[in-house]
This record gives structure tokens, sequence and C-alpha cells, in this order.
């Protein structure tokens, strides 16, 4: 098991036990570019995690190991700028984030590794954000509340990564519990437990394995827009405060004094909030049939008003349309290559991922991955 890998490592290269955290990824089955609109989404937390091993060292500086880059990174305590790059950042911008809130960190251990595909979309920054979040309140008795290591996470991501990213990924991370899924208000933070029956069918993620490079500068210009569009309609109705407010009526009549793209967004991000609440009400109903008909009109919204998809996610999402053994199919997370998210007969996921697996690689020569994924339960302390 990997957490008994990590606290081995730990014991070999510091010599002391750890406490020892779990950080799962995420999985979102829809509900996309909607978080930063203040609207809903419906993630879940999945069974691939960061586990993390920490333990004070009682100077003022933190030693960090990763075991897949099979790197050690130090930083003082006092140090509070971002990094040019590399993982470090998410580790020490966390670490910046809750100093600056007033916590009493002081020097630690870390050694983390874990099975979340990095760069698939499925979060794993948000996991290791969490994860130190976490690990460190643990580590000095800082009792700082889930919600409140959510917010340093983000703010993390934004000042230290610079991707000015929704709240979805670290909430689903820090909150996932097993079978469920949540349904999570995105302006309010109020959020629902969604029990998650799928009967005879499984989450298939598809791994394009591209990362187009346009990614982070092409999602803050998305939020842009959104702001753009919110703004517009706020000057005839001053009570609308994100698109969330925001019905297609409205938008339409200031369509007109709106760039073709900012309509566009707007009018994807509406439809995506109701297709939410629809989907809720259709797996409430147990319709799996239903809900993979708004995974596809999700998947389109995002490819064409929304312009976040790419080729390889288009073409998994058209070949998984052809397919009578699968309910839906949709690009996931912010686009730009990662995976999709298909809902596939149980039965026939095999025969869906080989047949995939060719005539990806005949398109586009690159071996496709695949992975079944469950829900799991959100970060937490193992021991
Ligand atoms: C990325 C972001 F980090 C999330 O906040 C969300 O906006 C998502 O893209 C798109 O739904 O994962």
């Amino acid at each position: 098991m990997l957490g008994t890998r990590i606290q081995s490592e730990f014991s070999r290269l510091f010599g002391t036990v750890p406490l020892m955290i779990a950080s799962p990824g995420r999985i979102n089955l829809i509900g996309e570019h909607t978080d930063y609109n203040g609207g809903f989404v419906l993630p879940a937390a999945i069974d691939k995690s960061i586990y993390f091993g920490f333990a004070k060292n009682n100077t003022r500086t933190a030693r960090v190991y990763s075991l897949d880059y099979k790197a050690m990174e130090t930083f003082e305590l006092d140090e509070r700028q971002p990094r040019e790059k590399g993982w470090i950042n998410f580790i020490l911008g966390v670490t910046v984030q809750l100093q600056r809130a007033g916590h009493p960190v002081e020097g630690f251990d870390c050694v983390f590794g874990g099975d979340i595909p990095i760069g698939a979309g499925l979060s794993s920054s948000a996991a290791l954000e969490n994860g130190v979040g976490m690990g460190l309140s643990e580590l000095f008795e800082l009792e700082i509340p889930k919600q409140e290591l959510i917010l340093h996470s983000q703010r993390a991501e934004h000042e230290f990564a610079g991707v000015k990213c929704g709240i979805m990924d670290m909430f689903a991370s820090m909150m996932g519990r097993k079978g469920h899924a949540l349904r999570l208000d995105c302006r309010s933070l109020d959020f629902a437990y969604f029990p998650l029956s799928l009967g005879g069918f499984k989450l298939v993620l598809l791994d394009t394995r591209v990362e187009h490079s346009l990614g982070d500068s092409a999602y803050n210009t998305r939020r842009e827009e959104c702001r753009q569009g919110v703004e517009k309609v706020a000057s005839r109705y001053p009570q609308v405060r994100s698109l969330r407010d925001v019905s297609l009526d409205r938008l339409n009549e200031v369509k007109q004094d709106l760039p073709g793209k900012v309509y566009d967004r707007c009018r994807y991000v509406i439809a995506e909030n109701q297709r939410v609440l629809k989907s809720c009400e259709l797996l409430a109903q147990g319709d799996l049939a239903g809900f993979g008909r708004e995974m596809y009109s999700s998947h389109d919204g995002l490819s064409g008003l929304y312009e976040v998809s790419c080729p390889e996610l288009d073409f998994l999402v058209a070949q998984a349309r052809e397919n009578p053994h699968v309910l839906g199919a949709r690009m996931m997370g912010g686009g730009f290559g990662g995976c999709t998210l298909n809902l596939v007969a149980s039965d026939q996921v095999d025969a869906f991922v080989s047949e995939l697996y060719e005539s990806y690689e005949r398109a586009f020569g690159i071996a496709l991955k695949s992975y079944v994924v469950a829900t799991s339960d959100g970060t937490r302390r193992l021991f």
C-alpha cells in the first residue's frame, strides 16, 4: 500500500515515525466552469490519492521529499514569495497562507507521493494543497476547520500556481464521502451529500495524455469573459452578482452590447448551471440515461460555446456517442486536455476501452490511458 511506502520512506530519510494524511483527487459529474460563476457543481472525491508523512523538526526549515519526482526541496518559514516553478510552490503556498492567517507553523519534514495521474485534470494539485493544510494543522494542533483549509488551498493555487481557479477541486477533495457526490453551491458553499448509485454502470476516465499549453491562460481569460458579461447585465439589473443570477432572457437583452464570444461563454454557463440542477433530479430518480444525455450536452457546450475542449477530447466523446453501452461522456475539468468522464455498462468497460485505445492511437499516435474510478472519503488523517 502506498501509505505504508511513504511511511517507511519517511523513517528512512528522517529517522522518525510521521503522522499520516491521505488526500484524494476528484472527478466532476457535471457543472464545468460554473464554480467561479457562483453556480453549482456535482463533483466527488475518488479512490486515487496523495499520501503524506509529516513530523516536526524543531527548526524554522521545511524539508519536503517527493517520492514521485525523487527530489528533496527545502524552504525557510519566512519565505513568502512563489518560486519560479515546481511542485514545491504548492507546499510553500499553503504554508504561507496558514502563516498569513496567524497560524503558528514551525519547521517540519514531509514525504509525499501518490497515484493521482498528474496533468490528467483529476486535481492532484488540490489534493496536494489540502493534504499539506491538514497535515500542518494536525502536526501543530491548530484545529483549523476544513472549510478554512479549503480556502487556504484555493489562495495558494491563485498566488503560487497562478491559476485563478474556483473552489470546486479543493472542496471535493477535502469534503468527499465514499458512495456520494457533493452537490455544492459555489456561492454560499452550502453543500449536500448526494448518494451515487450507478447500478450496472461504471465511471471510466479516458486520459488523452495531452495538456495543451494554453490551458492556464485560457482559463483566466474565460473568467474575465464571464465577468464582462456579468458587468453588462448588472448595468441593467444591479442585483446581479454573477452568471448564477442571470437568465438567458436577461442575457439576450444585452446581447448586442457584448462581443460574440462573451455572449457564447455566458450562454454556456447559464445552461450548464441548469444542467447540474436537472442532473441531480435525474440521478435522484435513477434516470441514468437522462443524466448521460446531460453529460453529452455539457460536452457540446464546453466544446462549441465555451471553447475549452481540444481535438483529442472531442474525438473520445464522439466515439463514446457511437457506443450503445455508453450512456454519457464529456470532457472534465478545466479543459485543453486531461480526461473524459464516461458512464459505461460494467460488463462492457474492457471492450469499450480497448476499442478506443486502438482508434485513438491511430488518430493521434498516443497511447490512451484509462481508469475505472470509485468515490472515496475526502482529505483525512490516517494515524
Ligand atoms: C479547474 C478549476 F480548478 C476548477 O475550479 C473548475 O473551474 C474547473 O477547472 C472547471 O469546471 O479544475
